[in-house]
């Protein structure tokens, strides 16, 4: 059976142009800082995201992590959204392994925080209360509808964080899914920040691999905490190959994954029973759910399942799709009207 996979653009294989470049990828030791694709991909990403260095890392959560035990010491405080991937699902590393003290405000329904609530939030000078060090964004939001995060919004966090002497960190695993939506060059929703990280291995389509990007003696930093969470790979050059394939390639082509996100969401919306929020579908994440008179969430998803169709339910009864290079038009059309046929 022809399968139809929107779980998570985590999914997309290498394109042939990767694998061929993985095979020929010069190499050598990445931790004795002697693998020459992984410094061409560490000095392009620099480069594009506009900071002095970059540090490639296995994961996403990885990169998010060494960001944050570089930004801050056990006992510091990080403001974050409780809807952020940070919080929610990378087994509450930062503090497990960091002593760092999430302080968790709601975010709003497109991802950001609301700005006077953010800035109460940040600790008076008291004998009792934990250093505030860093405001953690994520950038395309994941879990609100994979909303993009404007420059403007970043400005004015930007201008809070430095009056209150704060760090900036910005979860961007989507980043270049916001910039293409805001049709704005990446560095627009980079410049107030101090640290990024950002995946490769998602809609960019490649296999292995994120990059955590700051000043040089950040990425200083973050390169020792790599090497104590066991990041340090060695040939690491034949996935950095495919990385700088994804960085050159395959960020224009983004915008087709949000128009199929769109056709998928509007044509969802018109189905019995399917309730989604149309205003907040920028990028390739769509949330939505089922209150049918007659079909369980249960039996609509297995429906689907029996078809070929897999989607994610993150919450009882709330679905998650995500568009990616491996989901055609057509493909969308099948699933609207598989969607159609079990809802009527
Ligand atoms: N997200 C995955 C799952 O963990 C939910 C997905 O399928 O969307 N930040 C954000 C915003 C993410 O969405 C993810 C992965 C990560 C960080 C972590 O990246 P990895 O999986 O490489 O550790």
């Amino acid at each position: 059976m022809n399968i139809i996979d929107l779980r998570s653009d985590t999914l997309t294989h290498p394109t042939e142009a990767m694998r061929t470049a993985m095979a020929q990828a010069g190499v050598g030791d990445d931790v004795f800082g002697e693998d020459p694709t992984v410094n061409r991909l560490e000095k392009l990403t620099a480069e594009r995201i506009g900071k002095e260095a970059a540090v490639f890392v296995p994961s996403g959560t990885m990169g998010n992590l060494i960001s944050m035990l570089s930004h801050c010491a056990r006992g510091d405080e990080v403001i974050l959204g409780d809807q952020s991937h940070i919080f929610l699902n990378e087994v509450g590393g930062i503090a497990a392994l960091g002593g760092i003290q999430p302080h968790i405000l709601p975010n709003e329904p497109d991802g950001t925080l609301n700005l006077k609530t953010l800035e109460n939030s940040i600790r008076a000078r008291d004998l009792h209360y934990p250093p505030t060090r860093l405001i953690a964004l994520e950038n395309t939001h994941n879990f609100c509808m994979g909303s993009p995060i404007t420059p403007e919004y970043m400005t004015r966090v930007g201008d809070l964080a430095r009056k209150h002497n704060l760090k900036v960190h910005v979860d961007g695993a989507r980043i270049f899914n916001a910039a293409v939506a805001l049709e704005t060059d990446v560095k627009d929703l980079t410049e107030e920040t101090d640290s990024v990280m950002f995946c490769l291995s998602k809609g960019l389509s490649a296999p292995v691999g994120s990059l955590t990007c700051g000043t040089e003696d950040f990425i200083q930093s973050a390169r020792k905490w790599r090497k104590m969470v066991g990041g340090g790979m060695r040939q690491a050059g034949h996935l950095a190959a495919a990385g700088i394939i994804a960085l050159n390639d395959l960020v224009d082509r983004l915008k087709e994954d949000h128009a199929n996100a769109r056709t998928l969401a509007e044509g969802l919306s018109s189905l019995k029973g399917m309730v989604i929020d149309l205003e907040l579908i920028k990028t390739n994440i769509i949330f939505f759910s089922l209150k049918h008179p007659s079909l369980s969430p249960e039996s609509f998803m297995d429906g689907l399942e029996a078809k070929g169709i897999k989607i994610l339910m993150t919450h009882p009864g709330i679905f998650r799709a995500v568009l990616h290079r491996e989901i055609s038009s057509s493909q969308i059309e099948q699933v609207l009207s598989i969607s159609d046929e079990l809802t009527r």
